[in-house]
């Protein structure tokens, strides 16, 4: 099932100017920084709250390291801002992301891959989703 808002995902150029921009302008000063090279991004993610079910809810700002990345295309076209959305999980990502592409929605890739903080990942595209890029995230246990 999916339980909560895991993160928003925001595209920027600059992810220690955002990354500030966030904590003066809005006190959120709980951050996690890491490089996934696989997704082509650097980020930070900010804790904003805990949720009833164990986990919590963030905003993921992330930066392309490299040219052909996703988020490199996306920002060349569109400029900085919200990137995608990402629903959590309470059981196995994969399940349901089979009972989501039953119901004729392309999932991106055939197996979960490496999200942030050791979470397992996988996308929906934004053209079956009403233009929204939409990412499920099982958070590790
Ligand atoms: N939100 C909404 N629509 C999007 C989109 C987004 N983020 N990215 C692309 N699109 C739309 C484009 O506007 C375009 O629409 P039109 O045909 O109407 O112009 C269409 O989808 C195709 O876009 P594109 O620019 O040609 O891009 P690609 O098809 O090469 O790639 C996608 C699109 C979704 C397959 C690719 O971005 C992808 O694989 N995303 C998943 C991985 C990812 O985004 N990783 C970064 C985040 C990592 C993390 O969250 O941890
Ligand atoms: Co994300």
């Amino acid at each position: 099932m999916l339980t909560r808002i895991d993160h928003i995902g925001i595209a920027c150029h600059d992810l220690d100017a955002t990354v500030e921009f966030y904590r003066s302008t809005y006190g959120f000063t709980d951050v996690h920084f890491e490089v996934n090279e696989e997704q082509g991004v650097r980020e930070a993610m900010l804790k904003i709250n805990e949720t009833g079910d164990g986990a919590a809810s963030y905003l993921q700002l992330i930066e392309p390291i490299r040219d052909d990345s996703p988020v490199a295309k996306w920002l060349a076209k569109n400029g900085e801002g919200v990137h995608h959305i990402a629903f959590g999980t309470d059981g196995d990502v994969q399940d349901e992301a089979d009972g989501i592409a039953g119901k004729g929605v392309r999932v991106l890739y055939e197996a979960p891959r490496r999200g942030s903080m050791g979470s397992r990942i996988n996308f929906l595209h934004p053209k079956d989703c009403h233009g929204v890029l939409t990412e499920l995230v099982q958070k590790k246990s």
